[in-house]
This record gives C-alpha cells, structure tokens and sequence, in this order.
C-alpha cells in the first residue's frame, strides 16, 4: 500500500473561534450561546468559559508564524457571528470584521489557504433569545450575515464551510442538552436540524449569487454504526441510528428528502416542511467536509430516542474515552464516494484527546496521539488510493483549547496550551506532523 498522498494534498490543522479566540467582550463582540452557556454554573466541567481561552483574538500573528514553522498549507477557523452581528441581525461591527480582514491578510502573507467556516456553533444569543435554531428565521438570519461575511472577505476568502457539524447543533444543544442552549425537546431537535439545512443551503445561494469565486461546502460528523450484537433488533437499532447521525444529513444535501425509514417514525413530531424546503436543502455544494473521531455501537433500547442507546466499541481508547478506530475513517470515505458521488473530499476535522504534561525537558511528548494520527491517515492514503476524491485533511486541533462542555480538561492539540501563560509549546506530535506534510506522506 502506497501511503504517499498527491503533491498538492492540503495539509492543514483547524480551530473555531470559541475554542480559541478568548476576548469574549472586545471591540464590539455580542453575546454567543457558549458565553451564556459556559456561565451558567455547572454546564462546563470546572465551570471553565472562553473568556480568554488561547487568547488567539490578540496572539493570531504569533500563531500564524508557529503555524508557518510547522509548514502548514491551509488552516481551517471558524468567524465568530456575534462578533460580525453582535445581535445576529442588522447593524455589523467592523471592529469584528476588522479581526477577521488580519487574520485572512496574515495567513495569505504566510502562504497559507484559509477555510473558513461560518457557523461552529456560537449562535448569537439574541438570535436564541428569539427562538434560536427551533425558529426558521434564524436560518434567514444565517444566510444575511454569511452575504455580510463574503462581502467583507470574499476577495481574498475562496474556501468557506456553511455549518460545522449540524447534527451536534440540533442533537446536543437541543435534545440531549448537554451543549449549548441546553434544551430537551425532540420537536425543537427536528425543527434545528431542518432549518439548519435552509441555513446551509440558502447560505450557499447566497454565495452563487454573490458571483464571488472560491468554494463553498459542508461539514459533517459522521460515523459507522455497528450493531452490538448479532441480533435482529440491534441490527434494526444500529440502522435507525445511521438514518439519525448520517443520513438524516446527508440524504437532503445529496438526494432532497429525509431518509424514509426514520421519518417514519418522527412524523408527528417534524417541524412545518415548507414546498422547495427540500431542494433548498439539496443546493448543489463543491465539497464535503467530514469530521471523524470513532465508531459508534448501537443496540434495541425502548425508552431511548429512536429506541436505540449507542456507546462507544471496545477497542483501546483515548482520554476522552472515545474509541480507537480507525477503519471506520476508511468505511466513512468510501461510503461517500460509493452512496452520494461525493467528488470532492476534504477531512475537516480528525484527532484525538490525550492528557498531555510538561516534560522535566520542558518539552510535551505525546507518542499516543502520534499513533492515533498515524493510523488515521494510513486509512486516508488507503482510501486515496482506492480512489476516493480526498483533496486535505485538517487535524483536529492546532491547539489544546476550549473542549466545550470538558472545558480545559480534554487536550486534543498538537501545540500545548499553557493557559496560565498562555505560552504555545509545539508537542512531539507537532514536529511529527511537520514531517509528514513536509514529505506528503506517513510511510
Ligand atoms: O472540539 C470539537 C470541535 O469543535 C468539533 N468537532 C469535534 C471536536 C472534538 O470534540
């Protein structure tokens, strides 16, 4: 097996300002959900917030050279709406966008392509505080602020990316509450996760219609489902699983309808599906973004959502307690080149969380997640080689940063996050990942 990748594979690390960016108040920033959130006591592990964060709002030139070191070729960030929008709709803060205009001008300087992604999460909260997700007007609000963003960036900004994993918007943040808003309601989920799809899509006509060039896609989460054992109903449970993680996305953006099976079963609880909802869901993109982190196990579970109570396999894991496996990267990206013609590929987010220390040598070794990387791209170079259309990877994370509901307490960068300092220490995996992107290649 060849484990090289092409010469112009785009090799890249990624962020989202939440994660990173800190300066929660300055020059003009409204309020974010996650700034609610993280403030209501109990909701994030230590009661950590993103006030400061990496403080990557005032140290993005420091970082743009460490990123330059390590020979990074593109550097996926989210744009941080209520910095853009303070109150999500109307008048727009320069100052914000102001941010944005070094960034992008910084990293172009240091020959390095900028992915920025429009949504990763941090609704304004006036936005929430008229319905948030649930409402349809917040997918209008969407697309008016994305117009706002490739007007202000597009001359220079050609590669954007709509939503940062809408599953995790709808499901975490509105049934299982566990994210930011922290709502419990199967009907809110759906009505999310529907106009999640208007955002994204009506956001990429948008863009069309903005005649500005670059590209314009979608992240997704997305994960094997495997039933946990042989049986007929965990077989059945494993299935309604897949239509709720994977299809339930994928099918409107690649064949405008809902996957019949579980919609079946949601019916009574869907949001109002508007005429044209679904071919607006079905706008054509230039590239699939997937995340993938591990597999996940499904069994028969009456009382569960969708009756199905998933949990992680049993192989090895990382600190975060997330299952080592890596063929399920392989299946996922084949199975999108194989079910919906998927033609452009990029891996927009993979890594994993180790609890990382200071060294007597002051340095951080991290052999753990060199493995874990390790392994992950040689199923990358399999599937190129099998050819599935992979055009970069992003690893998951540039930096140790805000872990949403862990907090600091789960570190998935290659550079250490000192956060006392906020001093930025290149891991043993950071100078592995400069070797491999300078090479093009794990073998
Ligand atoms: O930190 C997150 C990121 O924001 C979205 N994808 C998964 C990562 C690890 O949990």
């Amino acid at each position: 097996m060849s484990k090289q990748f092409p010469a112009d594979f785009l090799w890249g690390c990624a962020t989202a300002s939440y994660q990173v960016e800190g300066a929660a108040h300055a020059e003009g920033k409204g309020e974010s959900i996650w700034d609610r959130f993280s403030h209501t006591p109990g909701k994030v592990k230590n009661n950590d917030t993103g006030d400061v964060a990496c403080d990557h709002y005032h140290k993005w030139a420091e970082d743009i050279a460490l990123m330059q070191e390590l020979g990074l070729k593109g550097y996926r960030f989210s744009l941080a709406w209520p910095r853009i929008i303070p109150t999500g709709r109307g008048e727009i803060n320069q100052r914000g966008l102001d941010f944005y205009n070094r960034l992008v001008d910084g990293l172009l300087e240091a020959g390095i392509t900028p992915f920025a992604t429009l949504y990763h999460w941090d609704l304004p909260q006036a936005l929430q505080d008229r319905g948030g997700w649930p409402s349809r007007d917040t997918a209008q609000a969407f697309a008016e602020y994305a117009s706002v963003c490739y007007e202000a960036l597009g001359d220079r900004l050609q590669n954007w990316i709509t939503l940062n994993e809408p599953w995790v918007v709808a499901d975490l943040g509105y049934r299982e509450g566990i994210f930011a808003p922290g709502h419990q309601s199967v009907p809110e989920t759906l009505a999310a996760a529907h106009h999640l799809h208007l955002a994204s899509g009506w956001a990429v006509q948008a863009f069309r219609e903005s005649g500005q060039a670059g590209k314009i896609g979608i992240t997704l989460n997305l994960a094997p489902i495997q039933p946990l054992t042989d049986s007929e109903a965990d077989a059945g449970a494993a299935d309604r699983y897949d239509q709720w993680l994977n299809r339930w996305w994928l099918d409107p953006i690649f064949r405008g309808a809902y996957p019949e099976g579980i919609h079946a079963l949601l019916e009574a609880q869907m949001p109002e599906v508007r005429e044209g909802d679904m071919q607006v869901a079905n706008t054509p993109l230039d590239f699939l973004g997937l995340n993938y982190y591990f597999r996940q196990m499904a069994e028969q579970a009456p009382r569960e959502f969708l009756d199905v109570k998933v949990s992680y396999g049993s192989g090895p894991k990382t600190a975060f307690g997330w299952e080592i496996y890596p063929e399920g990267y392989y299946e996922m990206m084949t199975r999108l080149a194989r079910e919906y013609g998927v033609e452009d590929l990029y891996l927009t987010e993979n890594g994993a969380a180790y609890n990382d220390v200071i060294a007597a040598d002051g340095e951080v070794h991290d052999p753990e997640r060199i493995a874990y990387l390790q392994a992950h791209l040689e199923q990358v170079g399999r599937a190129i080689q099998d050819g599935v259309p992979v055009r970069g990877y992003f690893l998951w994370s540039l930096m140790d940063n805000f872990e949403w509901a862990a907090g600091f307490s789960m570190r998935f960068g290659i550079v250490y996050s000192d956060y006392p300092t906020l001093r930025r220490i290149p891991k043993d995996s950071a100078k592995w990942y400069a070797e491999v992107m300078a090479r093009d290649g794990v073998g």
